[in-house]
C-alpha cells in the first residue's frame, strides 16, 4: 500500500469512527486514537525516514492537512452531540402547562387588623394623620404629662406592667397625645390618630385581655367644642355598626379630659337584654373620650386660653367583637387557624376579579 493510500484509508476509518461516536466520552477516545501522541496520525510520521529530502515537505504537509481535517470533523461531531443532548434534556424536562395548578393556601387578614384599617380609613378621609408611639413608655408620658402625678389615685384605673420605676409597658395609647403636643411647640391645629398595642394587668375574661389594642384620637385647634367630639363619635358609630345598633354616651372620668364621656354600644349577642358577654348590662363599652384637660395642653406648651381640643381612645378588640359577633376576646390572641380562616373574604381568595 502506498503512503497516499495508507493516508486516505486512515482518513476513511477516522471519519467512520467519528460518526459512530455516540457521546462525549466515545469522541474523546477517537481523538486520542487518531490525534494523540501515539495515535495513528502521528504514526504516519514514521515514513519520513523512507522519503527523500525533496519529498519530505510535501508529505509532512499532507499529514498536517489530515490532522486538521480530523480535528475539524471531531469539533463538528462534538457540536452535533451537544445539540442532541440539549434536545433530549428539553424533551425530558418538558412542562405540561395544561396541568391544573396546586391550590395555593392564602392567609386571611386578622379581624383586628381589618377593624383597625377600617377605622384608619375613616379618619384619613376626615383629614387626620396617623402617628405611632412606643409600646415601652416613660411613666412621664403614660401618666404625668396626662395630668396623673405619681400619687394620683386614678392611676389605679390602669394597673400597669412596670419594667423599672420609670419605665412601663404603656397602658393606653394616650401617651401619644402628650408626645405629639410636645413636638408641635404650642402650635395647632393637631389632628391625629394612633393605633397600637397596650398592656394592663387586667384579668383575662370574655371582654378583657392583658394585652389589647387601642386607637387614640386627638384634635387640638381654636374653637373645638364638645359638639365636635359628639359629631365625630356619632359618625364613627354609624360607620362601624350601622344605623340600627344603639349607642349611648355616659358621663365618665379621665384625669386628662374634662368633661369626659364613655361610649357604649348595645350588645350584639343579647341586643340589650343582658347576657354573659355584656355582663348582664346590655351594653359593651367601646371607647373613652372627652375635652382635653387644660393642664395637659399647658404642660405640653399650648395656650389653653387659645386652644381647645378633644381626645378619644377606642378599643378595636371590642369593636371587632361587636362587628363580627365574637363572644370571647381571647380568640384574637390564641392564633387558632379555624377561627382565623373564617375571615377569608372573597377579595382574600382572589375571586373578586373573576
Ligand atoms: C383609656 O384607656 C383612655 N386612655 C381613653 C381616653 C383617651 C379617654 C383619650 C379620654 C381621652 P379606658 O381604660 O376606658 O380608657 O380604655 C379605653 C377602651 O379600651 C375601652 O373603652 C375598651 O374598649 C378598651 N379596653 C380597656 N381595657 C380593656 C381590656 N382589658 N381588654 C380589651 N379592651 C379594653
Amino acid at each position: 500500500m502506498t503512503q497516499s493510500e495508507e493516508m486516505s484509508q486512515l482518513k476513511q476509518e477516522a471519519l467512520v469512527d467519528i460518526n459512530e461516536a455516540q457521546d462525549e466520552k466515545a469522541l474523546q477516545d477517537v481523538k486520542v486514537k487518531y490525534l494523540g501522541k501515539k495515535g495513528s496520525v502521528s504514526g504516519l510520521m514514521k515514513h519520513m525516514k523512507e522519503l527523500s529530502n525533496e519529498e519530505k515537505p510535501a508529505y509532512g504537509q499532507k499529514v498536517n492537512e489530515l490532522r486538521e481535517t480530523i480535528k475539524s470533523e471531531i469539533a463538528s461531531r462534538q457540536e452535533v452531540l451537544a445539540n442532541e443532548q440539549l434536545e433530549a434534556q428539553l424533551r425530558e424536562e418538558k412542562i405540561d402547562v395544561t396541568l391544573p395548578s396546586r391550590e395555593i393556601s392564602l392567609g386571611a387578614k386578622h379581624p383586628l387588623t381589618r377593624t383597625i384599617e377600617e377605622i384608619e380609613d375613616l379618619f384619613l378621609g376626615l383629614g387626620y394623620e396617623i402617628v405611632e408611639g412606643f409600646e415601652v413608655e416613660h411613666d412621664h408620658y403614660n401618666f404625668e404629662a396626662l395630668n396623673l402625678p405619681k400619687s394620683h389615685p386614678a392611676r389605679d384605673m390602669q394597673d400597669s406592667f412596670y419594667i423599672t420605676d420609670e419605665i412601663l409597658m404603656r397602658t393606653h395609647t394616650s401617651p401619644v397625645q402628650a408626645r405629639t403636643l410636645e413636638k408641635r411647640n404650642g402650635q395647632g391645629p393637631v389632628k391625629i390618630i394612633c393605633p397600637g398595642k397596650v398592656y394592663r394587668r387586667d384579668s383575662d375574661d370574655a371582654t378583657h385581655s392583658h394585652q389589647f389594642t387601642q386607637i387614640e384620637g386627638l384634635v387640638v385647634a381654636e374653637n373645638i367644642r364638645m359638639s365636635d367630639l359628639k359629631g365625630t363619635l356619632e359618625l364613627l358609630a354609624k360607620e362601624l355598626f350601622g344605623a340600627d345598633r344603639e349607642i349611648r354616651l355616659r358621663p365618665s372620668y379621665f384625669p386628662f379630659t374634662e368633661p369626659s364621656v364613655e361610649v357604649d354600644v348595645s350588645c350584639f349577642k343579647c341586643k340589650g337584654e343582658g347576657c354573659n358577654v355584656c355582663k348582664h348590662t346590655g351594653w359593651i363599652e367601646v371607647l373613652g373620650s372627652g375635652m382635653v384637660h387644660p393642664n395637659v395642653l399647658e404642660m405640653a406648651g399650648f395656650d389653653s386660653e387659645k386652644y381647645t381640643g378633644f381626645a378619644f381612645g377606642l378599643g378595636p378588640d371590642r369593636i371587632a367583637m361587636l362587628k363580627y359577633g365574637i363572644e370571647d376576646i381571647r380568640h384574637f390572641y390564641t392564633n387558632d387557624m379555624r377561627f382565623l380562616e373564617q375571615f377569608k373574604s372573597v377579595e382574600d381568595r382572589g375571586e373578586a376579579e373573576c
